[in-house]
């Protein structure tokens, strides 16, 4: 079995809602166990600022699946939840972004995966949510709370508990 964490992101329609359902479509066709969830956050709009604020949370996951086969899943989660690449611009509004932050120690640089996520470290939007789930994790021999100290946090807020 890995450690995978993935990151969701999204600011179109109810992206909490959506996190739950993707949350569970994840791990039934990754045949994966949930080992911790973040809280959702709000977050300020990074890259593109003309858009409304993004709701992002992290999990971390056991399985069995490769990584190449488990991005492939995660891009079917986001096709299965109305997200649309092709009508849409880079870092622009999304129903749903899955990234694959890190898988086990592996590191990777295909055309169309590389871990660990190559703008991880750019990211308070990550990196808050990723600390809160696994702040003594070293990623790329980086812890990730000392990584999340080099980033803004601001307007980066966490909301409550839907339950
Ligand atoms: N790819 C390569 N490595 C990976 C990986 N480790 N995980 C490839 C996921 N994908 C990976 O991704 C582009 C390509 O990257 C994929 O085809 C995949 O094969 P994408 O999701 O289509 O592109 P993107 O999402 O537009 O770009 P990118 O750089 O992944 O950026 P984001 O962050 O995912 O962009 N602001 C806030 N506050 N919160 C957000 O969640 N998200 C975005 C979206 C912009 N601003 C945001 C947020
Ligand atoms: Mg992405």
């Amino acid at each position: 079995m890995a450690s995978a964490l993935i990151a969701l992101g999204g600011n179109v329609g109810d992206v909490r809602a959506t996190f739950v359902q993707a949350i569970a479509e994840i791990c039934r066709r990754a045949d994966a166990t949930l080992v911790a969830r973040s809280s959702d956050y709000m977050t300020p709009p990074w890259g593109e600022v003309q858009q409304p604020p993004f709701v992002n949370a992290c999990i971390a996951v056991e399985t069995a699946v490769a990584p190449h086969p488990l991005l492939a899943i995660l891009h079917d989660v986001e096709r299965l939840f109305g997200r649309d690449r092709a009508r849409e611009t880079r870092w622009g509004p999304r129903t749903l972004d899955l990234d694959l932050i890190a898988y086990d120690d592996v590191t990777l640089d295909t055309p169309d995966l590389t871990l660990p996520h190559p703008r991880l470290f750019e990211r308070g939007f990550v990196l808050v949510p990723l600390a809160e789930i696994v702040p003594e994790r070293r990623i790329a021999g980086r812890r990730v709370e000392e990584a999340l100290g080099a980033v803004s946090r601001d307007g980066i807020q966490p909301l409550p508990s839907a339950e």
